[in-house]
């Protein structure tokens, strides 16, 4: 070695050393437990020191798995743009590495489940455990609502990334927890699905349900069916030009929401809201003609004809080409408001539909009217209007899923000067969203029978993300706690408490959200 390199050497070290006793003498006592974490996990102990996020931190995943690799890679690209850290992910067999965040499947107790978690912070290393990769998503998100609120700003912050020792027990109370949006009364293209599934993750939803159809647009392309889309989709509320997703484009969405853990269900609604459908074709009508497409705001015009041949064969060509493409379990054939269809004709209606749903090897779900029909075992009743409903579903053995408008629609104007939306179901203001308990709410259905909830955004008055976003925000983020939390942890003033603290985290991401300022005067 010369002399110059020698030299070099020796400043180096002194350098590395300096710097590392800097930072041991700075490192910060933070205390975990003011962390707001939603939804709030079960269990949250601390203790009290640091562990520091720096240029050098390394993600391990445990060897081989190669969807773990891409949970690194996709935390390291969630903290890039504010830490301008490129941090490496790699493989790994040992548990020894410091300054390191390690992802590993291991064998935890069964009521982690496959969504639940344990994340370990110590002052030398972050420790993400799951039963699956599942709860290491979770465990990040957890993780990235940790760190100072600046993590989620999209240029380079000037600060160190310092969070707080201690660890984590988490699993969720409801498997389904859900978004719906409705893409027919206004279009919203892939871009905007994949900006709508980002935030949802954040507060570990784990499913999409996409309203690809009614009176105002057809939004999937059916290749067997052109004209649904072709004419079916050229419009939308209030005469905009509408659109839908190519096959290619809902199998985009359906990859980038699955390396989310996010299960895409389609949802195409009938036999009302179907007037997209029936102006593309005659042979669906009554009356054998086509009708007008349809711009306005009413519901429950519309029927398909129930007693033609031909409209159970459109029907199992719409279902064979989406189940092909969706890989999740359910189907949705909405069912409801079916205002000009008899009774009569609806139930066989929605027998004849649920076969084949069944022989295409998927589970059926509906709003609450299917109740009527003849439900089959695994069949999912969707709550949203009528109580009686959804105890006959659960009377026929059906499993339910909880969307009661008054407190879950996100269409819902928030009180009596809220711009957008509607009021059909009352104002839902975040409180009433928040102060609610699933399984109380409907008298004979209990815990054991519903499998989740889900927050529906209608669109007949919301045209764009920015609108999309005030109508979401924060109510959402409340039905995430209602559906992962354990009931006996939740709390409104607690919870209100947290939020204002979360709200300065979400105006970094750029989310247009409903001020806070009227539950303040409470
Ligand atoms: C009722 S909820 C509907 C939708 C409307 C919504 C508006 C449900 C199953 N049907 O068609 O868009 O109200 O809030």
């Amino acid at each position: 070695m010369n002399l110059k390199a020698h030299i070099n050497t020796v400043v180096l070290f002194i350098l590395v050393v300096l710097s590392t006793s800097c930072s041991l003498v700075k490192k910060p006592k933070i205390n975990l437990l003011n962390e707001v974490i939603l939804p709030k996990p079960l269990s949250v102990t601390a203790s009290e020191s640091s562990f520091e996020l720096n240029a050098k931190t390394k993600i391990f995943v445990h060897e081989g798995s190669e969807e773990l690799l891409n949970i690194g890679h996709y935390f390291a690209n969630l903290i890039k743009p504010a830490t301008g850290f490129d941090l490496k992910v790699k493989s790994t067999t040992t548990m020894s590495n410091s300054n390191s965040i390690y992802l590993s499947i291991s064998k935890l107790e069964p009521k982690f489940g496959k969504e639940g978690y344990i994340l370990k912070i110590s002052d030398k290393k972050v420790n993400i455990s799951a039963n699956s990769p599942e709860g290491i998503f979770h465990g990040i998100q957890t993780l990235r609502q940790i760190f100072p609120k600046e993590i989620e700003a999209s240029t380079k912050q000037k600060q160190l990334w310092f969070i707080g020792t201690g660890e984590i027990h988490d699993y969720p109370q409801y498997e389904y927890r859900g978004a719906m949006l409705d893409v027919s009364r206004h279009f919203f293209n892939v871009e905007d699905v994949k900006k709508y599934i980002d935030m949802l993750v954040v507060y570990k939803l784990n499913m999409l349900h996409l309203h690809l159809s009614d009176d105002q647009g057809w939004r999937i392309e059916i290749k067997s069916w052109p004209n649904l889309t072709e004419h079916g989709g050229s419009t939308e509320v209030g005469g905009g030009k509408g659109g839908f997703y190519t096959q290619e484009e809902y199998k985009d969405i359906i990859e980038y929401a699955q390396e989310r853990y996010i299960n895409i269900i389609p949802e195409i609604d009938m036999p009302g809201h179907t007037n997209a459908a029936l102006a593309s074709y005659s042979e669906l009508n009554i009356s054998g003609k086509v009708t007008e497409l349809y711009t306005g705001m009413k519901v429950g015009f519309s029927t398909l004809d129930t007693n033609k041949k031909i409209t159970y064969q459109f029907i199992g060509d719409v279902v064979r080409e989406l189940s092909e493409m969706t890989p999740g379990p359910y189907i949705h054939i909405g069912g409801d408001e079916s205002h000009v269809t008899a009774m009569e004709d609806y139930i066989p209606f929605i027998n004849k539909v649920q076969d084949i749903v069944l022989a295409n090897g998927k589970q059926m779900i509906g709003w609450d009217e299917i109740a009527h029909a003849d439900l089959k075992a695994n069949t999912i009743v969707q709550f949203w209007a009528r109580l009686e409903n959804a105890q006959k579903g659960v009377e026929k053995k059906a499993k339910v899923i909880l969307s009661p408008a008054n407190k879950m629609y996100l269409d819902m104007k928030y009180d009596s000067i809220t711009k957008l939306g509607l009021n059909w179901a009352g104002y839902v203001d975040v409180e009433s969203a928040y102060r609610w308990t699933p399984s109380t709410l409907i008298p004979g259905i209990s815990k054991s029978e519903i499998i989740g909830i889900e927050s529906p955004l209608w669109t007949e008055t919301i045209t764009n993300m920015k609108e999309l976003e005030y109508m979401v925000f924060p109510r959402i983020i409340g039905h995430a706690e209602i559906g992962w939390t354990l009931d006996s942890l939740r709390d409104w003033n607690d919870y209100k408490f947290r939020l204002k603290k979360h709200l300065e985290r979400l105006k970094i991401m750029g989310i247009n959200y409903y001020s806070l300022d009227s539950i303040s005067r409470k």
